[in-house]
This record gives C-alpha cells, structure tokens and sequence, in this order.
C-alpha cells in the first residue's frame, strides 16, 4: 500500500516515508504484517475463558466444549470490553479523587484547588454544605464522597442523579442502574468466567449497567475532579501536527491519558531555570507538547500544542527530534523504545502499573511531583546533546486549533457572562437552524485510512448545519485540518449553522477534550434537555454519537453507555459481536425499546451522514420542530413544567 493510502495528513505522510528511508518499522507495517486477521475473534465466537478451550464457534461445531453456543461467547467477550474500558476511565478517575483527599488534608504536594467555583458548584450538585466552609473542608466531603461511588455495594452511583429524572427512571426500572464502579467491574468479570451467566440478554443488560458505572461514574468523576485541580478549560488557541517540534528546542512529548504528571511538566517546562539549561545545553528552548488524550488535557487548559493522535506517537519519534517521550497509561504503544533506539529519543515510563520493557522507569511520585517533573527535563536537556542533526526531519505541516469548550465554556460563549446559557443553541436547534448535534468521538486505527472517515464526516455534517462536538483523536483530526477554527464556520458550515457561530464567534466543531471528557458530552445533552423545547430526557434531544476509526475498549464502554443514556450511536466498524445473530439484534435493534436508542454499523462517512440525517429528522419529528418555525421563546413558566 502507497503511504497515500495510509494517512491523510501532510505530516504524517513525510514522517512515514522518511520511517522507510529508516528502517523504522511502524504500526502500518505491522498492520500489513498481520494479513487475515482472526476471522473467529472479529466475530466474537472464540472463547479463552477456561482451559478446556481455547473454543471458537463455527456452522458445524455450534457448543465449546462446557456447551456454551455462539450467544453466550459473543456477550461474554463483548461485556468483558465494556469492562476493560469501564477499568481503565474508573482508575484513572481514582487517582484523580485520591489527589483531590490529599490537596483537602494539606498534604497535596504540589497541587491545588485550582477552580473553587467548580469545586463548589460540585458540592451543592451533591448535597454537600458548602456555604462558609472552607475549600478545603468542602473538598474533603466532595472526595469522600466520590470514593464511596467506587465502593457501593447495595445503593446505585449518586452520579447517576446528574441525569434527567426520566433518564433516572429507564435505569431503575430496566435494573441497570449500577452500584459501585468496583463492584460493576468485579460482578462482570464473575458473571463472565467460566460457568457462571449464559444467558446472553442476561449479560447485554449488565454490559450497559457497568458501562453507566463509567460514564456517569468513573469518567465524570475525572473529568468534575480535573477541572477542580487544574481548572475548568475555556477556549484557548493553540496549533496542531508534527510542524509544532521544535527545529532548535528540547523536544518533549508527554503521551497517555492521566493530567497528574503533565500538569507539573506544563510548568516545570516554562520555569526560566530550565529555560537556562536548555540554553546552556545549546538549545533555543523547551518544546513541551502531547500525543494523544493527554495531549487533549493540556491543550485545554494550558494552550500547549497537540503534536499528534494516536497513530502519530510513533512518527514522531521518527521525526528524529524528539529528546523525551514521557508516557503513563492508556494508548501508549509497546513499539515505542524500539523506535527510540533508532534515533536519540529516550521514552519514560512513569506510572509502577505500566511499564514497557525498553523504557526507563521514572516512579512518578506525585506527592514530590515537582522534583519528579523537573528531572524528567533536565534528562530531556542533557539527551538534546545527543540529538544527532543529520537524522532530524521535521514536517512542516501544523494548523492553529482552538480548544478548551468545557459545558461552562459553551454556556458562557452562547450568552455571555451573564445570561450564559444554552438557550441560544435550544432556540437554534428549535427554530431549524441548527438541525442537531452530533458528538464525534474516538480513535484511529490502521486498518483505515487516518482522519479519513472522521474528516470527511465533520466536513458533511457542519454543512449540513449539524453542531459537532468532538473528544479524543477524532478532536485531533479535525485540530490538524484546521476545522477547529471559528473561519472554518464561514467556509464549511451550512447557512443556519454559520449564522449562529458568526453571532457568538465559535467554531462549529467544538473540542471538548479527551477520552473521559464524552462525560461532558453528557453534560451538554443534560443542559440541553433542561434548557427546555427539546423534551424532557436525553433520547428526545436531536443527538447522535458516532465512533469513526474506533480500536479501543474504551470505544466500546463508551458507545454503550451514549446508548444506555439514549444517544444513538453510529460506528465505522462494526463491534466483534457479529457470530451472534441475537446480540447483534439486540444491540441494532432491541435497545432502541429498552433505552430509545441503539447502535448502527455505517462503513463510510456517507452513509453515516444519511443515517445521522435520519436519526436527527426522526427526533425532530417526534417533537414537532421539523419544519422551519418562526422563533418561539420558551418561558420560565415552560421551564418549570419540565421535570428534569
Ligand atoms: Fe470453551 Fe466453555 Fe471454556 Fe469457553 S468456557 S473456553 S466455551 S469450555
Ligand atoms: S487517546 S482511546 S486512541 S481516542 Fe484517548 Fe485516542 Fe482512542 Fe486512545
């Protein structure tokens, strides 16, 4: 395959040639290398989860060897990656509260409340006294509390109350509200082993009850806990791409997902005694910049430049101008230090629950994290010296993003700072100007053209006048084409959709973050519903999630808790569930009569706009606003009618 065929970027395309004029193998190769993937694990219907097996499922041998029949392998696989996904967002939420408890005790190390208003705003969200307590003392409450959300054995998540009271009432009486985050994990993967739930309904409704522990547990716990610690984002403009690495700089790249680290390093890299090392060592100065949903978190709230998504994190080692790559968890490829040791660049590892063999283990120790930031840099200001020029080619190619619309950003933006609401996009929406809103979100993945799908589907949609709100690397692939940009309205959008982001100067594709952050996604479909005139429960809002170039867990818990929540949810290729007739119908179809919304397979973006045009015309039907209305104001006595 022409590299042409394999990415969609300017950038990438350069680092990929010049990976072959290395000798550096990449994970496209790797992706050729592995010809006919598993026909049985694409399918769902092999089963490794005893040692009678493996098992797999074909025409003629229709049992494994305990009798367990294609139903019942393709559910079990299926919620056993609800659960990976559901694990990874939870704990990375954890570390996140156990900081919050120890910043409320005086022993935060480093760390602060950077957002009291968030903090606040949080507490009375729970019922927590906050008035004349200080921020510590309502910061110790708030942390206890969300680590009880972890342990509840017997009561449903508090969080779950975050919803739309109708929402609340399809959890309770479909029995999915979950308990505690732990206990979901640890019931899915009893109910899972050997012998234990075969029936595969039976274990597709505990799959949407753990995916619910993360969406309105795990990952908004991380998402309400970050914004405390480290401030909740507002539009901030920054760039995007490879172009961003500095020619003269020490390079450093931080990858991965939890902000604890990268928030230090983000001013730790600025500090004037570190600028001076730099110097001396010969350099221009220190490049700080993120691969990945870490790069996400600092772009939102420090303006600090995206260097790539995903499938980058080893083209930009092969840029060759790479001093340190500083990684944690999540995403991060094994394949890293391999490449490294072809060029100067030396990859650290940071957190004790994941290494990689070839990598240096630097113990990230939080409650020390300055110390720990600083000499991660000045080994990035030593390893500059060893930078060897003749095999540094960086691509030029980069474009300004704008970042940072948290749900306060988007209220503030649509009606300034005292009237900030969601008002206007409800009257938008109503009046037919904006048809809906989709929420684009997830990875890439080499067996498809990068950004292709993704790109050309943001393209379709805003001119469709359909508002898109991005997270991820799909955020990533559209800050990279320059479609994170109010101009961008002017070029792209459809009539309605321009008009509305020129009145209020966003751009019509909105960066809300990274992976944790499709909680605020949620959180704009609540403000929505009760901002009024668009019905009382998430699955009436014209809404539709879509995961483009998924490969992660994380896609999966992710989709079938937008679903659970009653957001439709295209994806670009399908789930490996496709051995079971009866799952796929269940996931296609049936979840519509349990959730008022299910999942759609759409293997090209046109076809995924049709369906999205579809979904969203349907919504709009049900609620009477399908035709060009003149504009109607949706009073306060409107609004206390509703019972959100
Ligand atoms: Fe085979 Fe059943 Fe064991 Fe799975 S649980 S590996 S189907 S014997
Ligand atoms: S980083 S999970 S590749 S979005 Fe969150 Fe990107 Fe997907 Fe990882």
């Amino acid at each position: 395959m022409s590299v042409n065929e394999l990415v969609s970027d300017q950038a990438s395309l350069e680092a990929l040639e010049k990976a072959s004029l290395d000798c550096v193998e990449t994970c496209f190769d790797r992706m050729g290398a592995q010809k006919n993937q598993c026909k049985f694990g694409k399918k769902g219907i092999c089963c490794r989860v005893c040692h009678m097996g493996p098992c797999k499922i074909t025409p003629k041998v229709t049992r494994g060897v305990c009798g367990a029949d294609a139903d019942t392998i393709v559910a079990r696989n299926y919620l056993r990656e609800v659960v990976g996904g559901t694990a990874a967002h939870s704990d990375h939420g954890r570390h996140l509260v156990l900081r919050l408890k120890k910043v409320a005790q005086g022993k935060g190390g480093g760390y602060e409340i950077k957002d009291e208003g968030a903090l606040r705003r949080a507490a009375r969200d729970f019922k927590i006294d906050e008035e004349k307590r200080t921020k510590e003392d309502v910061a110790l409450d708030l942390a206890n509390l969300f680590l009880d959300e972890f342990m509840r054995q017997e009561e449903a998540l508090a969080t779950l109350e975050l919803a739309p009271v109708k929402r609340q009432a399809i959890w309770k009486n479909k029995k999915v509200a979950p308990l505690g985050i732990d206990r979901m994990v640890v019931e899915s993967m009893h109910r899972t082993t050997m012998g234990v739930d075969h029936d595969y309904k039976n274990l597709m409704m505990q799959a949407f009850r753990t995916a619910l522990a993360d969406g309105w547990g795990g990952s908004r716990i991380a998402m309400i806990v970050s914004d405390i610690l480290f401030g909740t984002p507002s539009p901030v403009r920054s760039d995007a791409n490879l172009g961003i690495l500095g020619e003269k700089t020490v390079n450093i790249l931080v990858h991965g997902h939890e902000p604890e680290l990268s928030e230090i390093l983000a001013v730790v890299s600025n500090d004037p005694e570190m600028i001076d090392l730099a110097k001396q060592a010969g350099a221009e100065g220190i490049t700080l910049a993120g691969i990945c949903c870490t790069a996400n978190e600092i772009l939102m709230r420090h303006g600090i430049p995206i260097a790539g998504s995903f499938l980058q994190q080893e083209l930009a080692v092969v840029t060759g101008a790479v001093e340190t790559m500083v990684i944690d968890v999540q995403c991060c490829m094994p394949s890293l230090p391999e490449i490294a040791a072809a060029y100067h660049t030396e990859i650290v590892s940071t957190t004790d629950i994941a290494k990689t063999p070839g990598a240096t283990h630097l113990s990230f120790k939080a409650d020390d994290a300055f110390a720990s930031a600083k000499n991660i840099v000045r080994r990035a200001i030593d390893n500059y010296q060893r930078r060897d020029h003749s095999k540094v080619a960086i691509p030029s190619a980069q474009s300004p993003v704008i970042g940072g619309f948290s749900v306060d950003a988007i209220k503030y933006m649509l009606g300034g700072r005292f009237r900030a609401s969601f008002r206007p996009l409800n009257d938008a929406i109503m009046a037919g100007r904006i048809k809906g809103v989709v929420g684009i979100v997830g990875c890439n993945n080499p067996k498809t053209k990068t950004d292709a799908y993704i790109n050309v589907l943001t393209k379709e949609l805003i001119a469709n006048n359909i508002l898109v709100l991005k997270t991820g690397c799909a955020a990533v692939a559209s800050a990279k084409q320059g479609m994170l940009l109010p101009e961008a309205a002017l070029e792209d959008a459809g009539a309605g959709l321009r008009e509305v982001c020129e009145a209020v100067g966003m751009p019509p594709v909105l960066h809300m973050g990274s992976c944790v952050d499709n909680s605020r996604i949620l959180e704009a479909a609540v403000e929505i519903v009760k901002e009024g005139g668009l019905g009382d429960d998430i699955s009436q809002v014209p809404a539709v999630g879509i995961a483009p170039e998924w490969m992660s867990e994380k896609a999966v818990a992710i989709g079938t808790y937008f679903v659970a929540s009653g957001i439709n949810v295209i994806l670009g290729q399908p789930f490996s569930i496709g051995g079971s007739d009866n799952v796929t119908g269940f996931l296609n179809e049936s979840c519509n009569e349990l959730f008022g919304a299910s999942f759609h397979d759409c293997e090209d973006p046109y076809q995924a706009v049709r369906k999205t045009l579809e979904i969203l015309d349907a919504a709009r039907e049900s609620l009477g606003i399908n035709t060009k209305l003149e504009r109607k104001l949706y009073d306060m006595d409107d609004r206390r009618k509703l019972d959100v």
